[in-house]
């Protein structure tokens, strides 16, 4: 039988502990889409990933929308603006009152505190790789650290003065929030010397309430 466009399914390829793929298994979760989930490597992709996605980097989305066609959605941005539409998502969708971005004025302000945390995301990876080289360069991973810094202090000056960016007002984590934690918690993973906790204490109230959700608590990035 022929699926119609009604009924997408939906595969996301995604390593444990790419944030940028956090991003998206966290909004999945909240907007109750279900998914099969396909782990990989990103250090050892394989073939039949390369096949699908060339570019090599997780996440991916994968929407089988009918039998003869497949949307194949690389990065993470992308992806969150696809499942902003809800004519794109399965329906019914559960009990989800989750939305990606606002419906009004708020919006462009969002996607922007999101493209911030989506850029600490991007200078923690270069530090990371540039800190696996025999002799790492240090003007690289100290330009990565000011660029972190200084976009998380950018990211403050928000959290202070537009809080329902990042928390709504049902006092619930909006995808921005868990985008600026999933920045943080890659943070402490790859740069624990960098310690935001003592620079920005301000965020730890917003990390304790994205904690409260279960897919946060599902994809906490393993440690080894
Ligand atoms: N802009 C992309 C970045 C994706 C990205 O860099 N993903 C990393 C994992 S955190 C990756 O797949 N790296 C593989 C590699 O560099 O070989 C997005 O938002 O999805």
């Amino acid at each position: 039988m022929t699926r119609t466009q009604s009924t997408p399914q939906f595969e996301l390829y995604f390593s444990a502990r790419s944030p940028f793929a956090r991003r998206i298994r966290v909004a999945l979760a909240n907007l109750r889409v279900p998914f099969e989930g396909k782990e990989i490597s990103v250090f050892e992709p394989p073939a039949d990933f390369l096949k699908i996605s060339p570019l090599g980097l997780v996440p991916v989305l994968v929407v089988k929308q009918t039998d003869q066609e497949t949307l194949v959605i690389p990065d993470s941005s992308a992806i969150l603006e696809y499942l902003n539409e809800p004519g794109n998502l399965p329906s019914p969708q559960g009990d989800s009152t989750f939305g990606i971005w606002p419906n009004n004025t708020d919006k462009p302000w969002a996607r922007a505190a999101s493209t911030l945390a989506a850029g600490v995301m991007q200078h923690t990876v270069n530090h990371f790789l540039e800190s696996l080289k025999k002799a790492p360069d240090t003007e690289t991973t100290n330009e990565a650290s000011e660029r972190i810094v200084a976009t998380l202090t950018n990211l403050n000056e928000l959290l202070k003065g537009k809080q329902h960016l990042f928390i709504n007002r049902s006092k619930a984590t909006t995808q921005t929030g868990f985008d600026l934690v999933i920045a943080l918690d890659y943070l402490s993973l790859r740069i624990p010397a960098l310690d935001w906790n003592t620079q920005f204490s301000e965020f730890q109230n917003l990390v304790t309430l994205a904690y409260s959700n279960q897919a946060m608590q599902s994809t906490r990035p393993p440690k080894t």
